[in-house]
């Protein structure tokens, strides 16, 4: 476009010139696509295209930051072949074609971006009608191990199974992703399915996934389904259903997680910030699911008492189908809804010390909402468990003064200001208050083989401490008006 706005301004000059000169009669007509020039020829007004596209399957090469590049339809980087992407490097996703990238079993993504220059896929459109659901998102799988029989992502074509039943792929590697943003994802596929931002099937431990923002997605945040990679420093924003869920055995580590919720809009199938499964039912499949998060923030909807969320919010912790998830030394405000433990299977893998929840802090309103039970499961069970374990409850709505008491700031809820006019760069960092306290991994848990070593001591809990935000720099907070 500027281009174009350089040449009018030169021919604008060009014709007062030459008017002052002489009068000449052009008789030229240019065909569709070209305008008339001052000296009497026909001008390209076709503008060099803004995106690199990519189609199909991919082979192994490397993206520059000097291009910006367009998924169209359900890209591919099938076994053997390796996408590397450069630091700075734009990928947008096509929304008529509904551009996806699916790393599959045995293929790697080496996506490493820095702080200063963060690897961005988002939505194609331009700064300021870009929204939820513009284009797929990033699927990547491996043969790490799911307690599921060959499942595949709905939606992919041709469909793609992932995982294995046993342990031999565990230490696999799909690569690495530091510092990347995954925007504006979460298109419908198939009718009522969306993809997530990040759908990670059965990806081994081998690889390395830290500093990854999603934002304004179409479904869930991050989805793990199976598998044994580990993660820090993730951050899900603005997404319409569950922030972090997590399914069919997936057994890895995650370490620092923030995510903030808008309150307007949310998932008919509930929004959580956590919502784990062991499987697509209660039946009794193994590996279960044994995922471990430590030190998580989570920014609910509520900002204020008078601002109440679409209705389709519902839990903090929403845990269901036998899952045994780990959710430690983690904050969750602003949820009008605590934890609910939805089958009695849940309760049984709690009870049982199979999973785990210790030393988190709750803060929800007093009342039925803030234990809840499914079917079969009497909410005061629940109540025992979280007392039990070294959990804490703040029986509040996110009031300013309870807030400062844990050393939270007060500015960081979306409550009522517009999605594009979040604080540009919001700081996290913990004031004086009950948060500033050590993280504990002095249960068994963190002596099995896979987790033994990966936490880090925290002299906090939830994200952040007083001295360091991780989010600074690479990750945007206002992404529908950045121009890319
Ligand atoms: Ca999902
Ligand atoms: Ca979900
Ligand atoms: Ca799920
Ligand atoms: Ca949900």
């Amino acid at each position: 476009m500027q281009k174009l706005f350089l040449f009018f301004l030169a021919a604008m000059t060009a014709m007062f010139l030459i008017s002052c000169d002489k009068d000449e009669e052009c008789t030229l007509t240019c065909p569709a696509g070209q305008i008339l020039t001052i000296d009497c020829t026909c001008f390209n007004t076709v503008e060099e295209p803004k995106f690199t596209e990519l189609t199909g399957s991919l082979t192994t090469q490397t993206l520059v930051a000097s291009k910006k590049y367009l998924l169209k339809g359900q890209v591919f980087v099938n076994a053997g072949q390796t996408l590397t992407i450069e630091p700075g490097t734009v990928i947008a996703g096509d929304k008529a074609t509904k551009g996806t990238l699916v790393i599959n079993k045995g293929g790697k993504i080496n996506a490493i971006g820095t702080k200063e220059k963060p690897i961005v896929f988002t939505s194609a459109l331009d700064a300021g009608i870009r929204d939820r659901g513009d284009w797929g998102g990033l699927v990547i799988l491996g043969n790490a191990q799911v307690n599921q029989v060959d499942p595949a992502i709905e939606g992919i074509t041709p469909a793609v199974t992932f995982g294995k039943a046993d342990e031999s792929s565990n230490t696999e590697s799909s690569g690495t992703l530091k510092y990347v943003r995954v925007e504006f994802a979460g298109i419908e596929l198939t009718p009522n399915n969306e993809t997530n931002s990040i759908t990670m099937g059965s990806m081994g431990s081998g690889t390395v996934m830290e500093y990854v923002q999603v934002s304004f997605g179409g479904d869930d945040g991050f989805e793990w389904f199976g598998g044994t990679a580990n993660a820090k420093y993730l951050i899900s924003y603005g997404t319409w259903d569950d922030c972090f869920d997590v399914d069919f055995g997936f057994s890895g580590n995650v370490q620092y997680g923030l995510s903030l919720r808008y309150p307007t809009f949310a998932d008919q199938s509930g929004s959580n910030a956590f919502e784990c499964d062991n499987g697509p039912n209660d039946n009794d499949v193994k590996p279960y699911t044994t995922g471990t998060f430590s030190n998580f923030t989570c920014i609910g909807p509520r900002g204020t008492n008078s601002n109440a969320p679409n209705a389709n919010y519902q839990h903090a912790l929403d845990l269901r189908r036998r899952t045994a998830v780990g959710i430690v030394n983690s904050v969750f405000v602003g949820w009008d809804r605590g934890l609910r433990f939805n089958q009695p299977s849940v309760t049984a893998q709690y009870t049982s010390g199979t999973g785990l929840l210790y030393n988190n802090v709750l803060m929800t309103p007093s009342g039925a909402n803030q234990f809840l039970g499914g079917t079969g499961v009497v909410a005061a069970d629940v109540a025992t468990y979280w007392n039990d374990n070294g959990n804490t409850t703040v029986s509040s709505n996110p009031t300013a003064d309870n807030l400062t008491a844990l050393g939270l700031k007060t500015g960081l809820f979306f409550d009522k200001k517009d999605n594009r006019n979040y604080g540009a760069t919001p700081d996290f960092k913990l004031v004086a208050g009950t948060l500033n306290a050590a993280s504990k991994f002095d249960k068994a848990r963190f002596d099995a083989p896979n987790r033994k070593g990966y936490f880090q001591a925290a002299s906090f809990i939830g994200a952040f401490g007083q001295s360091d935000d991780w989010t600074d720099t690479w990750a945007e907070f206002n992404p529908i008006l950045k121009v890319y």
